[in-house]
C-alpha cells in the first residue's frame, strides 16, 4: 500500500484524526543521507511526521489512560505506539517513535518537514501552534512522496523583542542558550516548585503565542512525566 500512499495521504490523515493526531509534514531522504530502515536492509525513502497541535490528543489519550491498569509505565509513549502502530500496519508503513533508543532526530526532521526553527527554549516554534505542539511518531515509507517543497515559515521568535521565555523561569534553567534540565528538575520537584507543578512550565507559558496552549491537566502530566512520576509511573489520576 505504501506505493499508493502518495495519492492517499488524506486517508492517512483520516485514520489519525480520531486520536487527535495530525500529519505534521514529510521528508524525502536523499539517496546519500543515512535514513532509518523501512525493512531489514532497506532504508526508508521518505517519512510522514505525526504529532499533536495544541491539546488535540489530550481527550483521546486521557480516556484511554483511565482504562489502563495502574502503574503503566510511560503511558503517552505506550498509547502513541499503540494508535500509530495500528495505522502503520494498515498502510504498510514502519512506525518509529521519539522515545525509541537510539534517539532519532525528530527535531531535525521537523525543521525540514515544516520549516520550523528552535525557540530560545529549544522547543521548535510553530507559526500557528507556538510552543504547544509535539511529535508522537513518524511513518517510514519505501517510496518517495510526491509532496511540495516546504515553504519558508515565519519564525515568530524573531519578531518577539521582549522574549519573556528567557527571564520567567524561576530556576534560571534557561541560561546562555542552554536548557539546564537538572536545575529545572530540582526546582519543579522541590519545595519552591508548586506553581510549575500545578500550572506547567512558567517559561513555556510566558510565550505570547498561546492560542493552542495545552490544557492545565496535560501540562501537569508532561511535567510529572519529566520528573519521572507520579502520573508517568504509579498513578492513574489525571
Ligand atoms: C532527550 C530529550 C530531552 C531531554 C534533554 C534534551 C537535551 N538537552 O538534549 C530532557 C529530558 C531534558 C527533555 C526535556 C523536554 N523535552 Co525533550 N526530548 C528529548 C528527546 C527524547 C531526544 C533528543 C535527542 O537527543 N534527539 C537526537 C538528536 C540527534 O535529534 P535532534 O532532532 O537533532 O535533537 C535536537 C534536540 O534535542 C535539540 N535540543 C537540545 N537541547 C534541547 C532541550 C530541549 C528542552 C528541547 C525541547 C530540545 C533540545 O538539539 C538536538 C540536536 O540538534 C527528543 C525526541 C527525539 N527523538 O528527538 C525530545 C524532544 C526534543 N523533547 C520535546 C519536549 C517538548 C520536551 C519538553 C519541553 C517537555 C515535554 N516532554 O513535553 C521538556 C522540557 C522540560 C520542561 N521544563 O518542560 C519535544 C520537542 C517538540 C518541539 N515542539 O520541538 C521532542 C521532539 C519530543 C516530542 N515527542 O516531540 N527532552
Amino acid at each position: 500500500m505504501s506505493e499508493f500512499l502518495g495519492e492517499r495521504l488524506d486517508l492517512l490523515a483520516d485514520a489519525l484524526s480520531p486520536n487527535g493526531l495530525l500529519l505534521r509534514g514529510f521528508v524525502n531522504f536523499t539517496p546519500d543521507e543515512p535514513a532509518p530502515e523501512y525493512a531489514a536492509g532497506r532504508p526508508a525513502r521518505s517519512l510522514v511526521l505525526v504529532g499533536n497541535g495544541g491539546g488535540s490528543l489530550w481527550r483521546p489519550f486521557s480516556t484511554w489512560f483511565t482504562e489502563q491498569p495502574s502503574g503503566l509505565a510511560d503511558p503517552l509513549d505506550t498509547w502513541s505506539k499503540q494508535v500509530i502502530g495500528v495505522v502503520a500496519e494498515t498502510f504498510d508503513l514502519r512506525a518509529v517513535f521519539p522515545s525509541d533508543r537510539p534517539w532519532l532526530p525528530f527535531q531535525q526532521w521537523a525543521s525540514r518537514a515544516e520549516g520550523l526553527k528552535a525557540s530560545p527554549l529549544g522547543i521548535l516554534m510553530h507559526p500557528e501552534y507556538g510552543l504547544w505542539h509535539a511529535y508522537r511518531g513518524a511513518l517510514l515509507c519505501d517510496r518517495e512522496l510526491p509532496v511540495p517543497a516546504v515553504e519558508k515559515q515565519i519564525h515568530l521568535c524573531d519578531a518577539c523583542d521582549w522574549k519573556p521565555c528567557l527571564n520567567t523561569c524561576p530556576a534560571d534553567a534557561i541560561f546562555d542558550g542552554e536548557f539546564k534540565s537538572g536545575a529545572c528538575r530540582d526546582h519543579v520537584g522541590g519545595s519552591q516548585g508548586s506553581l510549575c507543578r500545578e500550572t506547567g512550565c512558567a517559561a513555556r507559558n510566558s510565550c505570547p503565542c498561546d492560542r493552542y496552549r495545552y490544557p492545565a491537566a496535560q501540562q501537569v502530566f508532561h511535567l510529572q512525566a519529566f520528573l519521572g512520576g507520579p502520573f508517568g509511573r504509579d498513578q492513574k489520576k489525571l
